[in-house]
């Protein structure tokens, strides 16, 4: 909004001309949404915890150790959602297209969310599993059909392959099942993960550094010519929306870390995942994403290798899943879990960014 209020003035004032700048921006979008956090944290929290008088309940499954967390008020994703979301519509240019389909993208996961968090709160029992995949699938289909119907300039279906630069894997109509996949898959993947104090939220904050870098240079066309990348027209102004989200998780994890305060609940977990899917499709790096998005990945393989090896053996594969109850189990304790896990999740983010230069 300040992008359209700001520029014109430009012609009257040589430093109005900053406001056209995405660093600049991005810079301004990360301290807002910063200081939102701090603004709105300790009141939602206040209300949270009235509105919840008893807070998350622990299931009777749960390792022993998280018997102390019950009472933690969740939906705490609230504070995120309103940092991410304010702070984006101040500084982008909301004459993007893109701009609007990452925020819809997100909003929609997030209603979908607090949905499910609000249900759980009045009947213990969430929305089904099956309105819930239904619902995203609905809203996915619904935005990338929204691009591939009328597609702004530039658009391309094509799947890029990391390494093989100038390689376009053409995908057609297919492309929005396949954006589908990785959207939703991305946005339950972080769900799953969001199970240990800062776990889910800290990795978002590397993810959204990387998707900085990366919607900088993929919007960039001088770079993304030296780089050898696919240049795809208009996404340089998603780098706003990264900066904003690394604003709102940093904010979010100051409350989050461990003792938590407050759990980000579905509304925040559904919405962060479906954000970095979202950032993947629009900027065609979904092949990074198994590295950007690496510590979601292993956690969702967890469950699956879990169950599918219970059904062929009747015996677990992990003491545990997610891996990172697995390792509660072990004995490890909750804060080393939390920031090893950091620590490979930032490794995988590195790596990412390292095929871009590699040919
Ligand atoms: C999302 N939710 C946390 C909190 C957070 C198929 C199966 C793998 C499903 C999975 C499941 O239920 N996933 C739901 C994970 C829950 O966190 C709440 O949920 C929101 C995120 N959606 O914001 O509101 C609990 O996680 C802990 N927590 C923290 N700190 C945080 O900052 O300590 C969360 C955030 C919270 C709190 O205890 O209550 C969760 O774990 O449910 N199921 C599981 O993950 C269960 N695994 C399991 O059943 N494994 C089986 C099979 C099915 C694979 C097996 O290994 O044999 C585990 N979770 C629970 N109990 N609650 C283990 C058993």
């Amino acid at each position: 909004m300040l992008y359209d209020l700001l520029v014109p003035l430009a012609k009257d004032s040589i430093l109005f001309n900053v406001f056209r700048y995405i660093t600049f921006r991005t810079a301004m979008a990360t301290v807002t949404a910063i200081v939102i956090s701090f603004v709105l944290g300790p009141w939602l929290i206040g209300r949270l915890r009235a509105l919840q008088r008893g807070g998350e309940t622990i299931r009777e499954d749960t390792p022993e150790r998280h018997r102390s967390k019950a009472g933690t008020p969740t939906m705490g994703g609230l504070v995120i959602l309103a940092a991410l979301l304010i702070s984006t519509l101040l500084w982008t240019n909301l004459h993007n297209r893109y701009v609007w389909v990452l925020i819809l993208a997100t909003a929609g996961f997030a209603v979908i969310g607090l949905l499910d968090d609000w249900r759980k709160l009045k009947t213990r029992k969430g929305i089904s599993a099956k309105q819930k995949f239904g619902a995203q699938i609905l809203l996915v289909t619904a935005l990338m059909g929204w691009l591939y119907v009328w597609p702004p300039d530039g658009f391309t279906t094509g799947l890029a392959i990391p390494f093989f630069k100038g390689w376009l894997l053409t995908l057609g109509w297919l492309w929005i099942p396949f954006a589908l996949l990785v959207i939703v898959g991305s946005s339950n993947a972080v769900n799953l993960t969001d199970g240990l104090d800062g776990l889910a939220i800290g990795p978002i904050v590397m993810a959204g550094g990387a998707f900085a870098i990366i919607c900088y240079l993929t919007g960039n066309f001088r770079a993304a010519e030296y780089l050898k990348i696919l240049n795809v027209k208009g996404t340089g102004e998603l780098t706003i929306f990264c900066g904003a989200l690394v604003g709102a998780a940093v904010g979010f994890l100051w409350f989050n870390s461990y003792p938590a305060q407050v759990f980000m609940g579905d509304v925040g977990s559904l919405a962060l995942g479906g954000a970095i899917g979202t950032l993947a499709v629009l900027t065609k790096a979904e092949l990074l994403l198994p590295l950007i998005g690496g510590l979601y990945v292993v956690e969702a393989a967890s469950v699956i290798i879990q169950v599918g090896y219970f059904k062929l053996t009747g015996k677990r594969f992990f003491r545990m899943a997610p891996l990172h109850h697995h390792y509660e189990m072990q004995g490890w304790p909750e804060p080393k879990i939390i920031v090893r896990f950091w620590i490979v999740s930032f490794m995988l983010a590195l790596l990412a960014l390292t095929t871009l230069k590699l040919r």
